[in-house]
């Protein structure tokens, strides 16, 4: 991954936002009122998304090509209609379920997220999506499971990107168990209410907000349950520069440029960078994850 011209970048969000349940609001719980639930963030209400335009036109996804607009331009070639997930491993019910039948059930919410990438840009996006918790409680994960792998579909007559062999496809990525279980953690299935776009990784993605985008894997296929550490896409092509947890930390530089800053997309050409945020804004709501590592080796 390779930094590009600063393009634009746009308003302050304010650091103390983690996200905004729309359910709980519904709820009449109010947006500021939610730090009583565990594990959760306070939702402030004051994240301002950036434009369905700027989410679904600045994107990576390197099955379709390497280039920011290359997702929008070529993965409509994606067919994501019939679409199944196959779970296996350490799971109860393992199978190959239909993406219909596996959401039906899931409690749907709108979560506004930061987004961060490795490369040091950062959007704010309004996923819809439900816990990924749901969806391994539903399959039943077995004692001896200890991390989530995922993989993306690697369909190469659709994916004119995996010609070249930038990745070992498919696209791989995984996280430890807890990581997986935490609230945070979340399947996207649409943004902005609507249908995820082929750009974004329809019809299923993970988002895990504290971490580099590139955890946050798109177009799931297969999700597995295994005992040991998962091999993960960019950890395998540059294990010295992307780690396996991946958690934004302004502290550690990637070998090749400063992570303590950030590019805001999609706003005026004369915003300044914006200050990275340990574990991306999240650190109340995840630093206890990892009490005892060291970050700067665990990277
Ligand atoms: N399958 C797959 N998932 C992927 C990627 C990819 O190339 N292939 N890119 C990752 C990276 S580097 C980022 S920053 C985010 C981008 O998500 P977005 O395009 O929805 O903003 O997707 C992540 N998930
Ligand atoms: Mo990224």
């Amino acid at each position: 991954m390779a930094i590009k011209t600063p393009k634009l970048s746009w308003a302050d969000v304010t650091p103390e936002s983690v996200f905004v349940n729309r359910r709980q609001i519904l709820a009449g719980m109010g947006a500021l009122s939610l730090g009583g639930i565990a594990g959760r963030g306070v939702a402030q209400g004051d994240l301002e998304p950036n434009s369905y335009e700027d989410i679904t036109s600045y994107n990576n996804f390197y099955e379709f090509g390497t280039g920011k607009e290359d997702p929008a331009r070529y993965a409509s070639a994606m067919t994501t209609d019939p679409w199944s997930i196959e779970i296996d491993g350490l799971v109860d019910a393992p199978g190959t379920y239909d993406f219909a039948e596996l959401v039906t059930g899931m409690t749907m919410e709108e979560r506004i997220y930061r987004f961060r990438c490795v490369e040091a840009w950062s959007m704010v996006i309004p996923w819809n999506g439900f816990e990924l918790a749901q969806l391994l409680d539903k399959v039943g994960v077995q004692s001896g499971a200890k991390y989530v792998a995922f993989e993306t579909l690697y369909r190469p007559e659709e994916m004119r990107g995996t010609r070249s062999p930038v990745i070992d496809w498919p696209y791989r990525e995984g996280l430890r168990l807890d990581e997986a279980m935490h609230p945070l953690t979340i399947m996207a299935t649409g943004l902005y209410g609507k249908p995820m776009p082929n750009q974004n990784g329809a019809p299923i993605r993970l988002v895990v907000p504290w971490k580099y985008g590139f955890k946050s894997i798109k177009s799931i296929v297969k999700i597995s349950l295994v005992a040991e550490e998962p091999k993960t896409s960019w950890n395998m092509i540059a294990p010295n520069e992307y780690g396996f947890y991946s958690n934004v930390n302004p502290a550690v530089d990637h070998p090749r440029w400063s992570q303590a800053t950030e590019r805001m997309v999609g706003g005026g050409l004369f915003a300044s960078r914006q200050d990275t945020l340990m574990f991306n804004g999240y650190e109340e709501d995840v630093a206890a994850l990892y009490d005892g590592m060291d970050l700067q080796k665990s990277f």
